[in-house]
């Protein structure tokens, strides 16, 4: 039996959290088990690493350090949490997973992708998402919601053209592949975001259930 992995991405702020949790429980409430994770973390090892990406420091990280680093904790994710959920048959809902990588270190450090590409099919084989939610709203509305949040993360200390190239490389991988990603517009009040989600339930219910 195989499960449906799920994942969440977009920019800050996006509401990647909230809907993780809000899609958790509309699943549940159908008697579905639902593994609800993170990335970077979703073990205590990948936690530790999660905090040694997001802290700032006087260092300035290499761009190829914070690759390996993502792609660390992701080994670590994939073989303690991930697979194993999957092979018991649950819905993985993941917030943040390999879009990621290809729009932080592809298009916002500019990394080169096929080498992303190669980590990628190291780390997780031929693993992929079944459907990928992408929040998408300008970038000034989600860095003002991150904000209001205090304290930023060493991401969050970017200027407006490295969030300008990470949103744009979410949107043109969502328009590539259009079968697995799911692009929602996350500026709307969040009542109308759920409104989107809700619309995929039934369509999610009858894959989770096989
Ligand atoms: N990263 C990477 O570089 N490479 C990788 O491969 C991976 C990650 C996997 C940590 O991620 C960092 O790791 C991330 C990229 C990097 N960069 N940063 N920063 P994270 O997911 O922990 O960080 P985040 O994206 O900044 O999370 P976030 O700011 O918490 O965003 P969110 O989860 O999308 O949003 P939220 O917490 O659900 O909502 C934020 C606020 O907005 C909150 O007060 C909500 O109540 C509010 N909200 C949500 N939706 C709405 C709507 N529709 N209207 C109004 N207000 C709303």
């Amino acid at each position: 039996m195989t499960g449906l992995f799920i994942t969440l991405e977009g920019p800050e702020g996006a509401g990647k959290s909230t809907n993780r949790d809000y899609l958790a429980e509309r699943l549940r409430a159908e008697g579905i088990e639902v593994v609800l994770t993170r990335e970077p973390g979703g073990t205590p090892l990948a936690e530790r690493i999660r905090e040694v990406l997001l802290a700032p420091g006087e260092e300035q990280m290499n761009a190829d350090t914070e690759l390996l680093l993502v792609f660390a904790a992701r080994a670590q994710h994939l073989s303690e949490v991930i697979r194993p959920a999957l092979a018991r048959g649950a819905v993985v809902i993941c917030d943040r997973f390999t879009d990621s990588t290809y729009a932080y270190q592809g298009g916002g450090r500019g990394l080169s992708l096929e080498r992303i590409a190669t980590l990628e099919t190291f780390v997780q084989g031929d693993l992929r998402p079944d459907l990928t939610l992408v929040f998408d709203l300008p970038v000034e509305v989600g860095l003002a919601r991150a904000s209001a949040r205090g304290r930023l993360d060493r991401f969050e200390l970017e200027g407006q053209a490295f969030f300008d190239a990470v949103r744009t490389a979410f949107l043109k991988r969502a328009k590539a592949e259009p079968a697995r990603y799911y692009l929602l517009d996350a500026a709307q009040p969040l009542a109308q975001v759920q409104q989107a989600i809700d619309a995929l339930l039934p369509n999610l219910l009858e894959r989770a259930r096989g």
